[in-house]
């Protein structure tokens, strides 16, 4: 199986600011676990990054017929994106919505996810493992598709 990991703004500085929220591990430290792990499940992994809104939308399109699964943190744009959500909602591949920190114990404005409704689940609040979890989530997904 092939499972597409979406990453949204900022999080390509992971690691360098905010520890205490976001802990020290890099966005390449958890694709390295992510790729790791995902050999224990014969799947490939694809794992990218945008601060660009129309990029991740453009990425989420393409992915049908080429991706099983869709891994997404959307970082602030789950909480403002009626185009990721109507990309999502068009592709036809599962999504499943990821967070490293607990954002509804978070700010109001968190606690919203214009994706959620149209994703299979969301994983939130489990740092760094929110990415193995959801890869776990990914392979129940696929096996299960023509049952759900
Ligand atoms: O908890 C998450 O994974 C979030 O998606 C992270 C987003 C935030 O807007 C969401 O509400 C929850 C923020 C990503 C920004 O990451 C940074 C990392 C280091 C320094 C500054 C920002």
């Amino acid at each position: 199986m092939k499972i597409l990991f979406l990453n949204g703004p900022n999080l390509n500085l992971l690691g360098q600011r905010e520890p205490e929220v976001y802990g020290r591990t890099t966005l390449a430290d958890i694709e390295a676990k992510v790729r790791e792990r995902a050999a224990r499940f014969n799947a490939e992994i694809d794992f990218r990054q945008s601060n660009l809104e129309g990029e991740l939308v453009g990425w989420i399109q393409q992915a049908k017929g080429t991706f099983d699964v869709i891994v997404i943190n959307a970082a602030a744009y789950t909480h403002t994106s009626i185009a990721l959500r109507d990309a999502i909602a068009g592709v036809g591949v599962p999504t499943i919505e990821i967070h490293l920190s607990n954002v509804h114990a978070r700010e109001e404005f968190r606690h919203k996810s214009l994706i959620a409704p149209v994703c299979c689940g969301q994983i939130t609040g489990f740092g760094q493992k929110s990415y193995i979890l959801a890869l776990e989530a990914s392979v129940y997904v696929n096996e299960t598709k023509n049952t759900r």
